[in-house]
């Protein structure tokens, strides 16, 4: 990057304000933001990046606040962001009530914020791809995805993460509905929340069992754990950040953690590509209406014309084409 942006500068510096602005500036899509993101790139990718998941009420937000504290205390700075895939951008931290983290008030190495966007559900992914560059590279060590709900869409949100934690709570069949929703293969860690409940001892049970039964333990190297806690009393809590860094730490010697990443930066090649074609196809632009002139008018056909406008030809337009005729 030539220009030094005072905004990207200002996230370098992991100021929260700027932190802030470029993440509002990401939910909408404002101008020059990718170029924001692009320079941030390179930082990003050091954070430790967690998914949390699971059915509304389970205590995803309780157990979040309790890591985060875990963390600070371990001398770790925090970022979390809470992502609820069934609710759009409407101009504010609309999550805010959702985010129960009133230990953290004023702690500046901690930032927590709710993520939305308006319209494509492919949009928030992204959204969310793009927050988490902006928290790597402003120097969290940790950063949490918090999303609610159990269905295709919190697995395409969590997929970011490089640690998945699914959360169940005992009965109401909490385990069943997750694995129907396909967390079950999604989960690197099931942490059985409000372990302090009846029926805890049993759902434990289950959840090995189904662990046993869907032949998840073991398949990488990794024995898929199910720990228990007591979120708001911060029971289990230490342990599971525990088994965090040692799922890191596993990723990391098999290789996962780059297939992840590798995965990741595929996926925003593409969004990003995807981009870039869409507007070279808008109506409007100079060179597109005139392919769609040309084909209309028979002088070519929509074949030659699709080539031209991404580059295959680069030094043909339509009109030169029908010249050569
Ligand atoms: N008994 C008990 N209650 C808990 C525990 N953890 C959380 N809760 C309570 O469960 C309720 C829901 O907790 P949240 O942390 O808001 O749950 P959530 O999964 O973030 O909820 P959504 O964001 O709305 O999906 C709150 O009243 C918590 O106090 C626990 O371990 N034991
Ligand atoms: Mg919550």
């Amino acid at each position: 990057m030539v220009d030094v942006d005072p905004l990207v500068e200002r996230v370098r510096r992991g100021e929260t304000g700027a932190i802030a602005r470029l993440i509002t500036q990401i939910e909408r899509r404002s101008d020059g933001v990718t170029d924001r993101i692009a320079a941030l790139h390179r930082e990003a990718g050091v954070g430790h990046v967690v998914g949390v998941t699971g059915p509304a009420g389970s205590g995803k937000s309780t157990l979040v606040s309790a890591l985060t504290s875990a963390a600070r205390r371990r001398g770790r700075t925090v970022g979390v962001l809470a992502v609820d895939p069934s609710s759009l951008y409407s101009g504010g931290a609309i999550l805010g009530d959702r985010i129960r983290m009133s230990d953290q008030a004023g702690d500046p190495g901690v930032y927590i914020r709710s993520v939305a966007t308006r319209g494509a559900l492919g949009g928030l992914s992204r959204a969310v791809l793009d927050a988490i560059t902006v928290l790597s590279a402003a120097g969290k060590d940790l950063i949490v995805l918090e999303t609610v709900g159990v269905g295709q869409a919190e697995v395409d949100v969590v997929s970011a993460a490089q640690t998945v934690a699914v959360v169940s709570v005992p009965g109401m069949g909490d385990e069943v509905q997750a694995i129907k929703a396909g967390l079950l293969e999604i989960a690197d860690v099931h942490v059985l929340n409000k372990a302090d409940r009846d029926g805890a001892q049993k759902a434990y049970a289950e959840l090995k069992d189904m662990l046993r039964l869907g032949g998840l333990v073991g398949g990488d190297g990794w024995d898929v754990p199910v720990l228990k806690t007591v979120a708001g009393e911060g029971t289990g809590v230490e342990d599971l950040l525990d088994t965090f860094d040692a799922h890191l730490g596993h990723m990391e010697r098999s290789g996962e953690r780059e297939r992840r990443a590798r995965r990741n930066n595929a996926t925003r090649i593409r969004w990003m590509a995807e981009e870039m074609v869409l507007d070279r196809l808008r109506d409007g632009r100079p060179d597109f209406d005139h392919e769609v002139e040309a084909v209309t008018a028979l002088r070519t056909d929509p074949l030659h014309a699709a080539r031209r406008l991404l580059g295959e030809h680069p030094d043909l337009r339509a009109a030169d084409a029908m010249g050569a005729r």
